[in-house]
């Protein structure tokens, strides 16, 4: 039987990455995310490409209400997740703390915490049901250090780290592990929405480096869901 991988955030960068990843070894993959042209887009190509089963959903992860009826109606047929990537997360602005937008903290507070923790208790009884299962939780270097104008997307990170350490002491014991990833900087169009659509900004988060990319992630993370079950990256 072919295995059943949930990513959320798959209409973009690092999501996107590991949707092609994961259909081009053969699972079965819930994409996820609010744009449902994308999702539709890629939905095609990747059974047109892959010859891969796919199931396409639109909502958004701040919504506990969506994601409940949502995820919480799953078909039958697939219920039995092997792999959570708790991928959508976002940056919203960069400023110092004293001129920062409350609006923006809230985003990424709701989306890169509260998501995660409503998308993980939505999926988490279907796997304990099944006494096995993988969540990867989307994480970052800001979640492991702070830096100027970072102040509420890194602490979202944090958060991030803590509850990936904390889910994964309570769910050892139904076979669940937890695996947190922490990229530096990924070309994808993380700067693009953090700078609201400036272009320049988001081009200058580049300069004079060599980013990650969606695929180097996507690989990454693949190659820790490929381990045997008493082998865990942390
Ligand atoms: P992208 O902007 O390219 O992709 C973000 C994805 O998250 C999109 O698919 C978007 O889908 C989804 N998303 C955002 N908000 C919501 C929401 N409220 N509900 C549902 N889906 C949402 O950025 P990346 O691929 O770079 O980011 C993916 C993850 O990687 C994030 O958690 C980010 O914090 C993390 N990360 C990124 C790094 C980087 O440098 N790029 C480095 C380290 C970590 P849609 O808009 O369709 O809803
Ligand atoms: C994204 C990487 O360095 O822009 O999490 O915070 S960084």
């Amino acid at each position: 039987m072919k295995k059943i991988i949930l990513i959320t955030g798959a209409t973009s960068g690092i999501g996107q990455a590991c949707a092609r990843k994961f259909a081009s070894a053969g699972y079965q993959i819930i994409i996820t995310g609010r744009r449902s042209e994308r999702l539709a887009a890629l939905k095609v190509e990747l059974e047109q490409q892959f010859d891969a089963t796919i199931l396409a959903l639109e909502f958004d992860v701040q919504d506990r209400k969506a994601v409940e009826a949502t995820l919480g109606n799953l078909p039958e047929a697939w219920q039995s997740i092997d792999i959570l990537i708790n991928n959508a997360g976002l940056a919203a602005g960069r400023d110092f703390f004293e001129d920062a937008n409350m609006d923006d903290w809230e985003t990424m507070l709701n989306t890169n915490v509260h998501g995660l923790l409503y998308v993980s208790k939505a999926i988490v009884p279907l796997m304990v049901v099944n006494k096995k299962g993988h969540i990867i939780n989307m994480g970052s270097v800001a979640g492991k250090e702070v830096y100027e104008k970072g102040n509420v997307y890194c602490a979202s990170k944090f958060a991030v780290d803590a509850l990936s350490k904390a889910m994964r002491i309570d769910l050892l014991k139904y076979n669940i592990k937890v695996t947190a990833i922490h990229p530096g900087a990924v070309e994808t169009e993380f700067a693009l929405v953090r700078f609201k659509g400036d272009a320049d900004k988001a081009a200058a988060t580049y300069t004079g480096i060599k980013p990650l990319s969606g695929d180097d992630v996507a690989d990454t993370i693949f190659y820790c869901s490929q381990l045997p079950p008493h082998v865990c990256i942390n």
